[in-house]
């Protein structure tokens, strides 16, 4: 898609999406309403999320009955900081300054059979190879097995988009119908223009390559991005809200 395709006038303040750019799925639009209607939208359940158990491989996962979101990406780019901010909590999921925190697979429940899922992260190099290759093994068919999972939080750091493991991460999603939804995170780090171009650069990227899949900026930090990412939640989990009455009708993954 050429770069002038692109309309950048979709962004409010905090950066994330509020029109109908060409990268948005139809589901993006739950997001595009004004900010008041918006707010109405935040669902509060997502505060009584709590610690289940942590997973070593798929064997070890609640039931596959339910619905779940899982968060990947990076090892280090924030999936456990984003899963606490979107809880409302400090320490829900465990973070570290140190690459390769989480190594098994952690569950949240937010609601009866309604799951945030902490994944480890990937391509930090010092692991010891055992456990590389254990995730390796057991990422692809957790994205093809798991008949629970609806949704797929990546979580790129703004700074460092679209590496070749997210890449092949995003193809592995395309391959099984699964829906994306990118949040690039540690936007505290980037002033507003540059972190603006990155979402620009991610959002021409990913509707070339992976057009059903959506974008915005995200800070765990500064608790940005907020209200969009709970919005593709409530969607994915179809945690109901009068708003989301006609995300809630949708198709389940077949
Ligand atoms: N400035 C800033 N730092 C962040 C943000 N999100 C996470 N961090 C920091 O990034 C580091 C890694 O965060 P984690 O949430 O543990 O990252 P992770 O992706 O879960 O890492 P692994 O479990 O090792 O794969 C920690 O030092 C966090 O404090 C953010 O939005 N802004
Ligand atoms: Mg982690």
């Amino acid at each position: 898609m050429a770069a002038e395709a692109v309309n950048f006038s979709a962004m409010d303040d905090t950066g994330v999406i509020l029109q109908n750019p060409p990268w948005t799925t139809p589901a993006n639009r739950l997001l595009n309403a004004p900010a008041a209607q918006r707010a109405n939208r935040m669902n509060p359940i997502y505060r009584k999320a709590r610690f289940l158990l942590s997973a070593p491989d798929l064997r070890h996962l609640p039931p596959d009955t339910g619905r779940e979101v899982a968060f990947a990406g990076r090892s280090n780019a924030g999936k456990s900081s984003a899963i606490n901010t979107l809880t409302g909590q400090k320490a829900l999921a465990r973070t570290s300054k140190t690459p390769g925190r989480t190594q098994q697979i952690n569950v949240f429940p937010v609601s009866d059979q309604r799951y945030l899922i902490d994944l480890p992260g990937y391509g930090f190099a010092k692991l010891p190879q055992a456990i590389r290759a254990h995730w390796q093994r057991t990422l692809p068919e957790y994205l093809q097995r798991r008949r629970s999972l609806r949704g797929l939080m990546l979580i790129m750091d703004v700074r460092h988009p679209l590496t070749a493991l997210d890449q092949q991460l995003l193809a592995w999603c395309g391959a099984v119908g699964l829906p994306v939804h990118v949040l690039l995170t540690k936007a505290d780090k980037l002033k507003q223009g540059p972190a603006a171009q990155a979402l620009r650069h991610t959002a021409e990227c990913l509707a070339r390559d992976h057009p059903d899949t959506s974008v915005q900026l995200f800070s765990a930090l500064r608790a940005r991005g907020i209200e969009t990412a709970h919005g593709k939640l409530d969607e994915w989990l179809q945690l109901e809200t009068a708003a989301h009455s006609s995300a809630a009708a949708k198709q389940p993954r077949s």
